[in-house]
């Protein structure tokens, strides 16, 4: 459909909320880059990556798609957990879409299935089923796949596709349009996230945490931001940020050897950093010990992660 003008002067268009939901790992938030085109979500192979519910906007003359990120639903053991799981199945409440996203080359599982009888239950008008990671499957396993996983819920709509390969990544996009209403554009045309800077900046460095570390240091890092500043004399963005950890030995490996891990995670943070503001950026990070943070509502609330926002 083209874009009209109502009689008030808005333009209408294909438009609406698309929430992706799943369990840890599945690939939403690498899919949401891949239509995006632009990196607005962090991805790490460490389950439950995303602790915020972002929206992504994909804005065409025709269309004007929000996208909904969220964590991943999973079994919680900690308050942070409950709060993740809180973030992802609220999402579900207000959308116009709900898409289950399921990894292609996964068992499908109990998890699986108890993500599906949200979205089955939820009140979005239109669940499609999205399998991803479709480069790790062969075409018998995305069919064996597609027949299990198809059975999980009633789809309207049924998307095959590889974030990683780009593979349907616009049959995707294609689809969630064709089911969205008629409507507004709801935010600014150049606006690709609702994310605030600071945010970004804190989740952008905990991501290269992540990608640095193994089993339980991924999960016990928090981020906060204690200066982002413009600096217009030097011509650079100052950030100084805190990386938080629950223990001291957590504390050590996140500092490596006389320095070396932190200072890994300083230069791969700041060539992100300066992408994402598009200019130099000076960073300097601190490690901090918060002792069982993730079981401080308060504490996960300072962090802004879950509703937090
Ligand atoms: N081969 C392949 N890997 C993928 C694909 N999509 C995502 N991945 C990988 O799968 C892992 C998880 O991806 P994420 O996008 O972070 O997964 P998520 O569903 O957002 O995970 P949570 O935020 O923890 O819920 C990362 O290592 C990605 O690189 C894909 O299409 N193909
Ligand atoms: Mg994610």
């Amino acid at each position: 459909m083209n874009a009209t003008a109502t009689p008030g002067g808005f333009e209408t268009v294909k438009s609406g909320f698309v929430a992706l939901v799943g369990r840890p790992n599945a690939g939403k938030s690498t899919l949401v880059n891949a239509v995006v085109g632009s990196k607005v979500a962090i991805t790490s192979d460490t389950p439950q990556t995303t602790r915020h519910r972002l929206r992504a906007i994909v804005d065409t003359d025709e269309a004007q798609v929000v996208l909904v990120d969220t964590p991943g639903l999973h079994k919680p053991h900690d308050a942070l957990g409950e709060e993740l799981n809180r973030s992802s199945l609220m999402a579900l409440s207000d959308v116009d879409v709900a898409c289950l996203v399921i990894d292609a080359a996964a068992p499908v599982g109990a998890g699986d299935r108890w993500v599906a009888q949200h979205v089955a239950a939820s009140s979005a008008p239109v669940k499609v089923l999205v399998l991803t990671k479709a480069d790790l499957a062969d075409q018998a396993r995305v069919e064996r796949q597609l027949a299990i996983a198809g059975g999980l819920a009633d789809f309207d709509d049924v998307v095959v596709v590889s974030a990683l390969d780009g593979f349907n990544v616009d049959g995707f996009l294609a689809t969630v349009t064709r089911q969205l209403p008629d409507g507004p554009r709801y935010f600014p045309r150049d606006m690709d996230t609702d994310q605030p800077l600071e945010v970004m900046v804190a989740e952008f460095i905990r991501e290269k945490v992540l990608l640095a570390t193994r089993d339980e240091v991924p999960h016990a890092v928090g981020v906060a931001i204690e200066e982002l500043e413009f600096d217009r004399k030097s011509d650079l963005t100052r950030i100084t940020a805190t990386i938080f950890v629950e223990r001291d030995s957590q504390k050590g490996i996140i500092v490596g050897k006389a320095g070396a891990m932190i200072k890994r995670i300083g230069t791969e943070a700041r060539t992100d950093l300066e992408r994402l503001l598009g200019g130099r950026v000076y960073l300097d990070l601190l490690v901090k010990v918060k002792r069982d943070w993730r079981r401080d509502s308060t504490q996960i609330r300072r962090f802004g992660y879950g509703e937090g926002l």
